[in-house]
């Protein structure tokens, strides 16, 4: 099928590329966490290249994708970050959690509490059946701060314990914006060699799950059939 195009010449070219997008493999990661651990800007950071210039309270889900090449594949991470408020929450779970690649877990480095609450968002996994055996990582955020309450050593037994790499980051130095995108490029190439790969029909019924429940993806709004009429969508905060 690479070969179409050096054969047939330019006019089969659309074909081609567009039989190559098709076969294009979605991963969803999951980002999780207590509210104003910076989940937003750490997804925002990693689609966009920045921090955003002001962020707001999520409401319902905020969805972002990027495509990235990794080896000669292209493939595309689509970064679900939920909302806090509960109440907001128990309507969209069953969708969230549904066909999940990967999850993140993000805390605040300068909030013990948002530490402390990490067992409860491991269980929400559990209780939506994303166990061990889907790559899990845990980020510390805002390593940018002065005043710093987690200590490393706390944080990495933790991560230890439930066999996750950790990582110390900020979503707003843009000195670390390497380092945050090194960690969802780590990401995305343990799912590439790991994961099989996704039918497009996955989307479409995401898309209809979203019609059904009636609640709308926050950031990037879909609102096309079509998954691949999203790429141009500009990321909204
Ligand atoms: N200092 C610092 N502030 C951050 C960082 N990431 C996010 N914030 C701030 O933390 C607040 C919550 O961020 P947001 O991404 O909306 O958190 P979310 O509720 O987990 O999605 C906002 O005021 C951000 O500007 C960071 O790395 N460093
Ligand atoms: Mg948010």
């Amino acid at each position: 099928m690479s070969n179409l195009n050096e054969i047939n010449g330019n006019n089969v070219g659309t074909f081609a590329s567009a039989s190559a997008k098709k076969s294009k493999r979605i991963f969803k990661i999951i980002v999780v966490g207590d509210s104003n651990v910076g989940k937003t800007c750490l997804t925002y950071r990693f689609c966009e290249g920045k921090f955003p210039s002001r962020t707001e309270a999520t409401i319902g889900v905020d969805f972002r994708e990027r495509s990235i090449k990794i080896g000669s594949e292209d493939v595309k991470l689509q970064l679900w970050d939920t909302a806090g408020q509960e109440r907001f929450r128990r309507s969209m779970l069953p969708h969230y959690y549904r066909n999940v690649h990967a999850v993140v877990f993000v805390y605040d480095m300068t909030k013990p509490n948002s530490f402390n609450s990490l067992p409860i968002w491991l269980q929400e996994c559990e209780e939506h059946y994303l166990t061990g055996d889907i790559p899990r990582l845990l980020i510390g955020n805002k390593c940018d701060e002065p005043a710093q309450s987690v200590p490393t050593q706390t944080a990495q037994r933790f991560a230890d314990s439930h066999s996750m790499p950790l990582f110390e980051t900020s979503a707003k130095d843009d000195s670390k914006a390497n380092h945050v995108e090194s960690i969802f490029l780590t990401l995305a190439h343990k799912l590439v060699n790991s994961r099989p790969m996704m039918s497009r029909n996955y989307s479409k019924a995401e898309d209809s799950a979203s019609r059904d429940t009636g609640f709308s993806l926050h950031g990037n709004q879909r609102n096309s059939d079509d998954p691949e009429d999203y790429d141009e969508d500009p990321c909204l905060c």
